[in-house]
C-alpha cells in the first residue's frame, strides 16, 4: 500500500515508511523526559529550549512528525489530569510550531487535551485508548487532523497484571476494525487515519512478538500501520539492558515490523530508525 496520510493541510507520503520522534514532557517516562526537565527545579517543569533543541535534532534526522506526550502511559503510570497535561504539552507544541515546519501529533486521550492541542498547531493526535473516551470521536470527526488508533487491554497503571487474550492478534484485529469502522460512521476520512497494535500495553512478551511476527495481517484493514517498539520491555525483557541500551534491539524489532508492512516507525533515535528504512527499502527494492 502507497498513500498518503492526511494531517491537517499537511500530506505526509507513506510510499516509504517514515519516522515518528518520541517528545515525552512527563517527569517519569522512562526514556527522556526527565533529561528535558529544568535542572534546578524540584517540581517537573519542561525545559523548553532543551526539549526545542531535540526536535530539531530528530527532524534534520528525517523525522516527518513529532510526538508529542503529557501523560505517562508505562506500565504502572496513574493517571494524569487534564489541567497537568495542557501545562506540559501545549507550551511544547506552541515552541515546535512557531519553529518547525513538521507534522506534530499528541498522545492524549482526553478531547479537552485534543482541541487545544489542535487551536495550538498539532495536526495529529495519538490516542491508546483509540478515541473510545467521552466526547473525543465527535470533537475529531469536526477536525481535519490525523488520527493515530491504538489497541490497549486494560488501564496504564494496571494493564500488565492481568492480560487474557484467547488469540491476540484475532483480537487486535478485531478492535482495530471495530474503531476504524466507527470513525468512518462519524465522518472521518480513511485518508486520516493509522492502526497501531499496541506494543507493551497489556501484552505478555510472547502476545508482542505474535503481533509483530503477524503484523502484515493487518494490511487487511488498508490502514497505514504505526508501530512503538523503542526501548520497551519487550526488547529489554530479551537484551537485559537498561531502557538507554536498547538501541540494536529495537532497531531489530523495527526491521521485521518493516517488513511486515509497518509504515510510520515511532522511535527515540530517529537517526539510526531512518539508516533503518533506508537499509530495509532498498533490500525490499532490488
Ligand atoms: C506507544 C504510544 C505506542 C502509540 C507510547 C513508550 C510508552 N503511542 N505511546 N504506540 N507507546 N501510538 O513510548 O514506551 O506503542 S508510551
Amino acid at each position: 500500500m502507497t498513500s498518503n496520510l492526511t494531517a491537517g493541510d499537511r500530506q505526509i507520503d507513506l510510499s516509504s515508511p517514515v519516522c515518528m520522534g518520541i517528545i515525552n514532557a512527563t517527569p517519569d517516562s522512562f526514556s527522556d523526559g526527565s533529561e528535558l526537565k529544568l535542572s534546578d527545579q524540584s517540581i517537573f517543569k519542561v525545559d523548553l529550549n532543551k526539549t526545542l533543541q531535540r526536535a530539531e535534532w530528530m527532524v534534520a534526522a528525517g523525522a516527518l512528525i513529532l510526538d508529542v506526550g503529557g501523560e505517562s502511559t508505562r506500565p504502572g503510570a496513574a493517571t494524569v489530569s487534564e489541567e497537568e497535561q495542557l501545562s506540559r504539552v501545549i507550551p511544547i507544541v506552541e515552541v515546535i510550531r512557531s519553529n518547525i515546519d513538521v507534522c506534530i501529533s499528541v498522545d492524549t486521550s482526553s478531547a479537552v487535551v485534543m482541541k487545544a492541542a489542535i487551536a495550538a498547531g498539532a495536526e495529529m493526535i495519538n490516542d491508546i485508548r483509540a478515541l473510545t473516551e467521552e466526547g473525543v470521536l465527535p470533537a475529531l470527526a469536526k477536525s481535519s487532523v490525523a488520527i493515530c488508533l491504538m489497541h490497549m487491554q486494560g488501564e496504564p497503571r494496571t494493564m500488565q497484571q492481568t492480560i487474557e487474550y484467547a488469540n491476540v492478534v484475532d483480537e487486535v484485529y478485531g478492535f482495530l476494525e471495530e474503531r476504524v469502522g466507527q470513525c468512518r460512521a462519524a465522518g472521518i476520512k480513511k485518508e486520516r487515519l493509522c492502526i497501531d497494535p499496541g506494543f507493551g500495553f497489556g501484552k505478555t512478551l510472547q502476545n508482542n512478538y505474535e503481533l509483530l511476527k503477524n503484523l502484515a495481517n493487518f494490511s487487511r484493514l488498508d490502514i497505514p500501520i504505526l508501530i512503538g517498539l523503542s526501548r520497551k520491555s519487550m526488547i529489554g525483557d530479551l537484551v537485559d539492558r537498561a531502557v538507554d541500551q536498547r538501541l540494536a534491539g529495537s532497531i531489530t524489532a523495527a526491521v521485521h515490523g518493516l517488513i511486515g508492512g509497518a509504515n510510520i516507525i515511532r522511535t527515540h533515535d530517529v537517526a539510526a530508525t531512518m539508516d533503518a528504512i533506508r537499509v530495509n527499502s532498498f533490500f525490499q527494492q532490488v
